[in-house]
This record gives C-alpha cells, structure tokens and sequence, in this order.
C-alpha cells in the first residue's frame, strides 16, 4: 500500500497531475467519483488535496479528495448548486491594480473584495507602477493602502521599474498558492517575472490571465514558483470580478460593517433609506470610510433583489 498524499496542480481531462513535493505524477480517476452526487459539476478541481495510490505502472489512482478550504467558481451566480469550480483552496487573491496607466479603479478592489468574501477567499491589494507617482498620487496610494489594512487586507505598493517591494512581495506569496486578477496592464506578467525570471512571461500582450469575453475550454492551472508556492494560471479568472448576491447579504461581506449591522433596528436592514441603521451611524461617526460606503451604495444599487 503505497499510499501519498499531494495537490493536484493541473488537468488534461483525462489526467490529473498530481504533485507529490519532490515530484509529479500522473493520475486517473475511478469513475465513482464521477457518479458521486457532489454539489459541484467537477469531481476534481485544480488546486485540490487528494491522497492517491501509486500503481505499478508508476501512475496513481486517486482514492480521496480532501475537504476543501475554499475555491473560486467558474462563473460567480446566485445559484450555487452545480456550480463548477475553476480552482481551489486559494491562500490569497490579489486585487492587482496600477497606480497610473492603467489608473487605480478603487470601485474595481471593493467589488472584488466582496467577491472574495463571499468565497471565503482571503484577499490582498496591488498597487503597481508606483514609480509613476508624484506626490499627490503618492499620498492616495497610501491613503489607499491605509484605509484597506485597517479593515484587514495586506496592501502592496510595488515598481518593477525601482524594485519597490518586490523582494517583500515575493515573501508573502512563498508556499502559498496565489491568484492575481486585475486587468491587462496594470504589470501582472512583469511583477510574476521580477519575482521568478525563469517563469518568463510575456509583457505587454494579453495573456490568457485577461483575455477578455472569449470562452476556452483551456484547464486551470498551477505555475511553480521557484521558491515554493503557486500562482494560479487560468483564462477564466476574470469571471471572479463578478458578484450575484441579495442585497440584504451584501453587508456580510464588509468587515467593517460586521459589528456596526449589529445595531441596525431591522434584521434586514440594506443601510440605505431605514431608521436606527447601525452602518450609517458608524458612517457617519467616520468609523466606515466614505469609500467603502460609497461603494456599497453601488454594488447595493447593482444587485437585483
Ligand atoms: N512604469 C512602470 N511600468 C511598468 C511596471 N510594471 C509593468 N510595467 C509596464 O506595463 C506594461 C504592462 O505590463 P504587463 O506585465 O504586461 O501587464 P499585465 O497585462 O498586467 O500582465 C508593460 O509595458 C510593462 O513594462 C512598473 O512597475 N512601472
Ligand atoms: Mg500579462
Ligand atoms: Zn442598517
């Protein structure tokens, strides 16, 4: 009984690859797992822990899939049920902006960060090209970047072009499996090679990371980081920036409106027009910044019901 277990780091649809730490091995699924009456479409998703048993054919079978921490669906819906999982257990999401060309979207990060939240994905912020900056800029990125740590979200200011921070970034994504969603140009690609020139990435061309509106069929995938660790590699990783949620929920997915809703008169208040709302007070005493109240009230006027 050689029995291991190890992270299944890519998909061809008829083999998982599977990585064991000090090697890779390709695995087939019994069809049981296929008939499972599992919530999700597929069966085995990237990303996923499994324990496999190595064959004579120096191949693995897969015997169990270990509960997952989290995972990013392949379109975010309302309907949860059969919803098909785009990769899994996800340490952290980066909300990837630039502080110029492209300019920082701060409505962009918020609703990312809902998305996480209601995913239970940690999440993190990017803000690249900081050597574009002057002063004024400069001062919003930190204002930026205070604003979201007080909430709970590590922030990054980085240049590739002056080596600002990269050495620290890399730190926070050593063996940890990552995800950058932001759009094309914003420094993605050249931030990946400035951590690990060997992944040689191509700058200044839309990758499959944002190819925008084209549907592949193409697998999610893990990439190695030299140091230990992953970035998640798929096309249809922008879906991720779509959120369908109630909007007496929306709340839930605003930390700092966690205790404030508490003192809301009505159990579900939307912190818009109702009286005795606990949100708008602790707005208005400046303990929600105006931003993220700003970008509730937007994200609320989006959502349907
Ligand atoms: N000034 C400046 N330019 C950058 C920086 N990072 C990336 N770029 C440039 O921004 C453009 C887009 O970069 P790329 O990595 O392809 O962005 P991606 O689409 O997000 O992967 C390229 O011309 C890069 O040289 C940075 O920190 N500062
Ligand atoms: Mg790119
Ligand atoms: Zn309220």
């Amino acid at each position: 009984m050689d029995e291991q277990t190890g992270r299944v780091i890519q998909s061809t649809g008829k083999w998982y690859i599977v990585n064991l730490g000090d090697e890779t091995i390709e695995c087939r699924l019994p069809g049981k797992f296929r008939l499972d009456k599992r919530k999700v479409t597929n069966p085995v998703a990237v990303g996923d822990r499994v324990k496999i048993k190595v064959e004579e054919d120096k191949r693995g079978t897969i015997t169990e899939i270990l509960e997952r921490e989290n995972y990013i669906p392949r379109q975010a819906t309302r309907n949860r049920r059969g919803e098909q999982i785009l990769v899994s257990n996800i340490d952290r999401a980066w909300a990837f902006q630039s502080i110029k060309q492209p300019k920082l979207n701060p409505g962009f990060i918020d609703r990312f960060l809902v998305t996480c939240e209601a995913y239970e994905v940690p999440a993190g912020v990017v803000i690249n090209k900081m050597d574009l900056a002057n002063k004024n800029a400069s001062r919003y990125a930190d204002e930026i970047t205070e604003m979201y740590q007080s909430i709970g979200y590590p922030v990054a200011q980085t240049s590739i072009l002056d080596n600002t921070s990269i050495r620290e970034f890399a730190a926070a994504l050593k063996d940890q499996i990552s995800v950058f969603i932001g759009p094309s140009g914003v420094g993605k690609s050249s931030l990946l090679n400035a951590i690990d020139p060997d992944l040689n990435l191509k700058v200044g061309e839309i990758s499959s990371y944002s190819q925008k509106g084209k549907h592949t069929t193409t697998f999610a995938k893990l990439v190695p980081l030299k140091d230990g660790g992953y970035i998640v590699d798929t096309p249809g990783i922008r879906e991720f920036g779509v959120v369908n949620i109630e909007k007496s929920e929306l709340s839930l997915y605003f930390p700092e409106m966690m205790e404030p809703r508490q003192n809301c008169k009505f159990y579900n208040c939307t912190h818009y027009h109702e009286p005795n709302c606990g949100v708008v007070e602790a707005y208005k005493d400046g303990l929600i910044a105006a931003e993220r109240y700003n970008s509730y009230l937007n994200i609320l006027e989006s959502l349907e019901i």
